[in-house]
């Protein structure tokens, strides 16, 4: 693919397509040096609104980059711009147009009557969220232009923003639409900017710049349009530099204050991983399988 097809920012001698998955509203790319992922809804004539297809790849595609060991972060973006009118999006949430009376997510030609019950009525875009918030890795929302509505909410998820300065637009348009993402999308918001801010753009429903992002304190770099993708891999690369247990713990302690016991859980499977590489974890295990009482002498109880 060149980069026009993929999208006018992109570089193609930065990055190779990952084989094999045939993705229908999605680009996924690693980097030449396959430490990072570029994952890109590639709906750009609908403001890469997702149905539930894209969220389906979404999610193969972000879990894909979550278990490969030398992936350390994932650049979430949207490719564009739009062929119709050369408008720029990141995400502009749920498709409209297949949003079923019923709660169900009807793809083209489906009916009620066709329709897998079983799938149907998912709104799974949040188990994504939870994917994105769980994944040991840094994900980067890379913001070229609209995110709106369940794409504000992927924005606010993501653990940075950078967004094009030109471009870049926010709106939270879940009220309009008779949508509310009371998670995430709301409360962890909330957490972001405050509540009084997080009220008025929920309730308002007003467009706010990628500066006035920036001011809220939601995203974390505005760069020119032009230098965003590559601002994007700087950033992408210094996070490289650093210890990926350290990366990895810090993600799990920032998460925790907000996750209730299973923000607990997911620290303490941490801490318990790092004890196993322990010679006291090792002697426990050991005495165990050599029917022996265990010796726990060499281990002081520190202070
Ligand atoms: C993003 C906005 C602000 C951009 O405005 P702009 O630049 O004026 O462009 P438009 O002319 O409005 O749009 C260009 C073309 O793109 C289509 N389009 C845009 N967004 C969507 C969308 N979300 N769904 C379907 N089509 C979309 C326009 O219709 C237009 O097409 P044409 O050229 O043919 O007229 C502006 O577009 C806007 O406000 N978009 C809607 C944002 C929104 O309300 N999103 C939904 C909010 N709720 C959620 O995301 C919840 C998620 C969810 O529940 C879910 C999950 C999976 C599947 C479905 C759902 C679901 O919603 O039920």
């Amino acid at each position: 693919m060149t980069g026009a097809h993929v999208s006018e920012i992109f570089d193609p001698a930065e990055w190779t397509e990952v084989p094999c998955f045939g993705f229908e509203d999605l680009t996924y790319h690693h980097d030449t040096s396959g430490r990072i992922a570029r994952i890109a809804f590639d709906r750009p004539e609908v403001r890469n609104a997702f149905r539930p297809g894209t969220v389906d790849e979404l999610y193969r595609a972000l879990d894909d980059a979550r278990m490969n060991p030398k992936i350390g972060v994932v650049l979430l973006t949207g490719n564009g711009p739009s062929p119709k009118d050369g408008g720029w999006a990141f995400c502009s949430g749920g498709d409209q147009r297949i949003r079923g009376r019923d709660g169900y997510k009807y793809a083209d030609g489906e009916t009620r009557d066709t329709i897998d019950e079983a799938r149907a009525g998912r709104l799974h875009i949040l188990e994504v969220q939870r994917l994105i918030r769980f994944m040991p890795k840094v994900v980067i929302a890379v913001v070229g232009g609209w995110a709106a509505g369940g794409g504000h909410s992927l924005h606010v998820v993501c653990d940075m923003t950078i967004a094009s300065r030109e471009h870049g637009k926010f709106k939270q348009t879940d009220a309009d639409v008779g949508s509310f993402d009371a998670g995430y999308g709301s409360a962890y918001f909330a957490r972001q900017v405050g509540q009084k801010i997080a009220r008025e753009v929920f309730f308002l429903a007003e467009e706010y710049s990628a500066d006035r992002a920036y001011e809220m304190g939601t995203v974390n770099r505005v760069v020119p349009h032009a230098e965003l993708e590559r601002e994007a891999l700087k950033m992408a690369r210094t996070i490289l530099t650093k210890s990926p247990t350290a990366i990895r713990m810090l993600k799990f302690a920032f998460n925790a204050v907000d996750e209730g016991i299973v923000g607990q859980q997911v620290f303490a499977g941490e801490a318990t991983r790092l004890a196993y590489g322990t010679d006291e974890a090792v002697e426990g295990r050991d005495a165990f399988l050599e029917k022996r009482e265990p010796d726990w002498s060499p281990f002081p109880w520190r202070f």
